[in-house]
């Protein structure tokens, strides 16, 4: 039994070891309970934001991880910490956060640390659908903020979280001695600028910026305006948190080839040309699913919209004839919100040959706001 428990430690202390090699800058274990927590705050989401109740179920996030590994005896989880980008990233370029360039990063450093165990005869099972806020708060990694993440001691919340779900049975390490420490402290919530953050940390879905960004269906115009020169990714909640005050000034921008591809007018002018080269250049930064052609389409043309530089004028043309539907509403918002009489000519052009019935209304408040 005492050699047993060693062996266990000296497994553990191996994986520390390598997983810092790797780039990890917490790894702690924890038990494989049920994350109950978590369960009730999936129902009380649900009913605080109906509207985005589905999304929980087709996310197929379970409560307790003996559904996805009946032989789990532990969790591992891991944080990749990331120093995160400016919002402003050059004009005419779409900015996205830090923390889509690293989450695949921290994904293939977690790949190999689960080939490590894997060739020691374990099952493990890589970044597994489960709450990996609550598995990283029971290992003692951090606290929930009510800005909806977990922030850490060293790192703050500019973090991503990793997790390996192994039948190896590892110490846990004890858990933190809260769900949160951010007392009466509110800023987060009174920064958020579309008021998505609830009691106790409820992200609600509909209002956040990140959650609509990439949606394939309309966007409500009040988020639209928030979305700002934002391609992927909405950091305000993190930026203005006191825990991350160790990245006060120190917020940097991605080498300039990681900036290059982001171009907002190549993605309006190519869209009919498939954007091929420019989507792949994207996707190896911040991986293929995020790349999508339609979605990320979608965002630009609201970039474009929110430059509110009427060079954008002709690229808008261009993209209000695409064949998805909320590009073209979009679009004409766009256009409106940009203003001047050849957006106005544009308009009112699109107006005699548009026949859905929401892209139609988009178009008439498009000529209604136009300022010229
Ligand atoms: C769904 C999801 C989203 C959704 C919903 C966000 C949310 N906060 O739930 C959307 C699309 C909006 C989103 C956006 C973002 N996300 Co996200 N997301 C997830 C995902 C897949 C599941 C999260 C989840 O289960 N939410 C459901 C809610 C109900 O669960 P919960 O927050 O854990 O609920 C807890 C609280 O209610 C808490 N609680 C109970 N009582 C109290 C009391 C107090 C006072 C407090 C504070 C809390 C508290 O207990 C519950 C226990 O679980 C995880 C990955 C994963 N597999 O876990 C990433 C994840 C949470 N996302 C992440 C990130 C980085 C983001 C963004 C910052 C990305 C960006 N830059 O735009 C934004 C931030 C938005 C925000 N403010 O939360 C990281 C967070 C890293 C970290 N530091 O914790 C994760 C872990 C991904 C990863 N692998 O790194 N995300
Ligand atoms: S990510 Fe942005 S929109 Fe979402 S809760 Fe945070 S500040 Fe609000
Ligand atoms: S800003 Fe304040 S309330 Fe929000 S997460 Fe940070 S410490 Fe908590």
């Amino acid at each position: 039994m005492f050699l047993n428990n060693m062996d266990e430690l000296d497994l553990k202390n191996e994986l520390i070891e390598y997983g810092k090699a790797l780039g990890f800058g917490i790894i702690k274990v924890t038990d494989v309970k049920p994350f109950d927590l978590w369960k009730n705050s999936i129902e009380n989401i649900k009913s605080l934001d109906p509207s985005t109740s589905d999304s929980w179920d087709k996310r197929g996030m379970v409560h307790d991880v003996k559904d996805i590994l009946p032989s789990a005896n532990s969790i591992i989880v891991a944080v990749f910490p990331y120093v995160p980008y400016e919002v402003k990233f050059p004009n005419g370029y779409g900015s996205y956060s830090a923390h889509y360039k690293y989450y695949p990063i921290g994904h293939e450093s977690m790949k190999k640390l689960g080939e490590f165990l894997i060739q020691k005869g374990y099952r493990a099972i890589i970044d597994a659908p489960f709450s990996l806020k609550s598995a990283a708060n029971r290992a003692g990694v951090g606290y929930f903020g009510k800005n909806g993440v977990i922030h850490t001691k060293a790192y703050g919340s500019f973090i991503t979280l990793h997790s390996i779900l192994t039948d190896a049975k590892l110490p846990a390490d004890g858990s933190m001695d809260g769900i949160s420490d951010c007392g009466q402290c509110s800023i987060c919530v009174n920064s958020c600028p579309t008021g998505a953050i609830g009691p106790n940390g409820a992200i609600i879905q509909s209002r956040c910026v990140r959650y609509n960004m990439h949606s394939s269906d309309f966007i409500p115009v009040d988020i639209r305006e928030k979305i700002g020169q934002r391609l992927l990714g909405c950091d305000i909640c993190q930026m203005v948190c006191p825990r991350n005050k160790m990245y006060k000034d120190k917020y940097v921008l991605p080498p300039w080839d990681e900036v290059s591809p982001f171009n907002i007018k190549s993605l309006m002018a190519n869209w009919d040309r498939g954007l091929k080269g420019q989507l792949s250049d994207m996707g190896d930064i911040i991986g293929k699913n995020f790349a999508r052609a339609q979605r990320i389409l979608s965002t630009a043309v609201i970039i474009a919209g929110n430059s509110k530089d009427e060079s954008y004028i002709p690229y808008l043309e261009h993209t209000l004839v695409h064949p998805h539907p909320p590009i073209r509403g979009h679009s004409a918002w766009a256009i409106g919100r940009i203003g001047g009489s050849r957006g106005l000519k544009i308009l009112k052009e699109a107006l005699k040959c548009e026949k859905h019935p929401k892209v139609l209304e988009e178009i008439r408040d498009g000529i209604d706001n136009i300022v010229i």
